[in-house]
């Protein structure tokens, strides 16, 4: 790392104890950008990575709610709005009992330049809660979702901060947190919250678009070595939101997906994952991948372990933080990795990065490969301004051009700085300049 803004990092991670997520993600990102201060001394001078690294603003708060046998719970709520020198404050909110300030920063942090990236007019910001709603009753879930937004309605707004789904919450938890907003707010303000249902504001597409993005991503990475999805064997992790439509789209593509997760195990499907019951057991039922397993003659469910251990010429992490490591990367590679791109935020770790650009590995980090999401969001913010809806193949073909835009960013912006081929650079500095640049002509703010 430049021995300038190694100085910096040391700072933030000193100023920021214990936050690991968050420092990860700070010295991947400070690694790609000693060029870019070559070029421009004039960030050095306005301070800008220092100010980036800290959020503009912090929110921490008390989330009471009473499960379904009348007692007491308590979660804590988080919003952490980083940077709006592009926009309002846009980025998910996780429901999961791992979250706390330090991840929140992390995908935060992360959500500045993945926003810039889409060309779209977004600030970074991201929250969540502790809140565990696995195995919790829809009234339980309800209750959680009214008090988190009682205390969380006073931030947000359609020109403020604007959130929206990520693991844990999806349509269902978006809905209960926008009739309370409304409520509380007196306001049909349809802008206020992304992912929403198709009848009361929502967009066509939204629940596809981060796993159809990414795919699209990574044929555009495949493209440049003359490949496709055509005849690939797809490895894919988790299966929640982005993972089933990272696998449909992949399907629809022509690619075999043999191999999906969840945390308790994973599924090997030789003759193809079957999309409509992975549908109907994980978003009808709400049930576990093992279930699906029971219910698909030629399957096999393995508990535990790694289901990175299943050799593939693609593979897409779509579950969470640091699911692939060094070792699991360099089995990867050794069973004839050809592409690998991030659904999830920051999936691999530094190690594993590390093994797949040495290998050389078509490697699409998540900042750019899983922005597909967030793009759509903003496509649904631009459809509730104007009152309008799209259709599908409008929104799609919207969304197609938006991801295939993000990678001949990172392309040529690493042609640009020599380093061809080197997406995390690409991003990582495409991210940063447009952001740095709009920080710049806005004064010390
Ligand atoms: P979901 O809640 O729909 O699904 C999450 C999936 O990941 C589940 O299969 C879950 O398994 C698995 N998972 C979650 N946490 C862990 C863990 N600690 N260890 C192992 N497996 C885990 O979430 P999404 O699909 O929305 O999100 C998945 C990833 O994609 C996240 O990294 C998210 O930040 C990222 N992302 C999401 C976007 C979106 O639009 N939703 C946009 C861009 C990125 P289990 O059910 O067993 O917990
Ligand atoms: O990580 C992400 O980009 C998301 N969870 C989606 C954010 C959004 O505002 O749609």
């Amino acid at each position: 790392m430049d021995a300038r803004l190694e100085a910096i990092r040391d700072t933030v991670l000193a100023r920021n104890p214990g936050e690991a997520e968050f420092h990860q993600a700070i010295t991947e990102v400070f690694e790609s950008l000693g060029p870019v201060h070559d070029r421009h001394p004039e960030f050095l001078e306005a301070a800008i990575l220092e100010r980036l690294c800290e959020p503009e603003r912090q929110i921490i708060f008390r989330v009471p709610w009473t499960d379904d046998a009348g007692r007491v719970q308590i979660n804590r709520g988080f919003r952490v709005e980083f940077n709006s020198a592009l926009g309002p404050y846009k980025g998910g909110l996780r429901f999961h009992p791992s979250v706390y300030l330090g991840i929140v920063k992390f995908l935060g942090f992360e959500q500045i330049f993945k926003n810039a990236l889409t060309g779209m007019p977004i600030g970074g910001g991201k929250g969540g809660s502790d809140f565990d709603p696995r195995g919790r009753s829809d009234a339980e879930v309800m209750r959680f979702c009214q008090s988190f937004m009682t205390e969380l309605y006073r931030h947000i707004g359609e020109y403020t901060d604007v959130p929206a789904g990520d693991i844990g919450v999806g349509g269902r938890e978006i809905g209960y947190l926008f009739g309370q907003y409304k409520r509380i707010t007196n306001r049909y303000e349809s802008g206020v919250l992304t992912g929403k249902g198709i009848s009361w504001g929502g967009s066509l597409v939204r629940p596809e678009a981060t796993g159809f993005g990414t795919v699209i991503f990574t044929q555009e990475m495949l493209k440049t070595r003359g490949a496709s999805f055509e005849g690939q064997r797809v490895v894919v992790s988790g299966s929640g939101n982005v993972a089933i439509n990272a696998i449909a789209k992949a399907q629809a593509l022509g690619a075999a997906v043999v191999a999906c997760s969840d945390s308790s195990g994973y599924v090997v499907d030789e003759a193809g994952i079957d999309i409509a019951l992975l549908r109907d057991v994980k978003e009808v039922e709400r049930g576990r991948l093992k279930d699906y397993a029971e219910r698909r003659g030629g399957a096999s469910y393995v508990e535990g372990g790694s289901v990175w251990d299943v050799n593939a010429t693609v593979a897409l992490p779509c579950a969470t933080q640091n699911e692939l490591d060094g070792d699991a990367a360099a089995r990867l590679v050794r069973n004839g990795l050809l592409a690998l791109g991030e659904g999830a935020n920051m999936p691999s770790t530094r190690d594993a990065v590390a093994v797949f650009q040495e290998a050389g590995v078509l490697f699409g980090p998540g900042k750019a490969a899983n922005a597909g999401g967030v793009a759509t969001s903003a496509l649904e913010m631009q459809q509730n301004a104007s009152r309008d809806s799209w259709s599908f193949e409008h929104t799609e073909e919207r969304l197609t051009d938006i991801m295939v835009g993000i990678h001949h960013r990172c392309a040529s912006t690493a042609d640009e700085y020599g380093d061809p081929g080197n997406y995390v650079l690409g991003a990582n500095i495409g991210g940063f300049v447009k952001v740095a640049d709009a920080m710049l002509a806005q004064g010390l703010i």
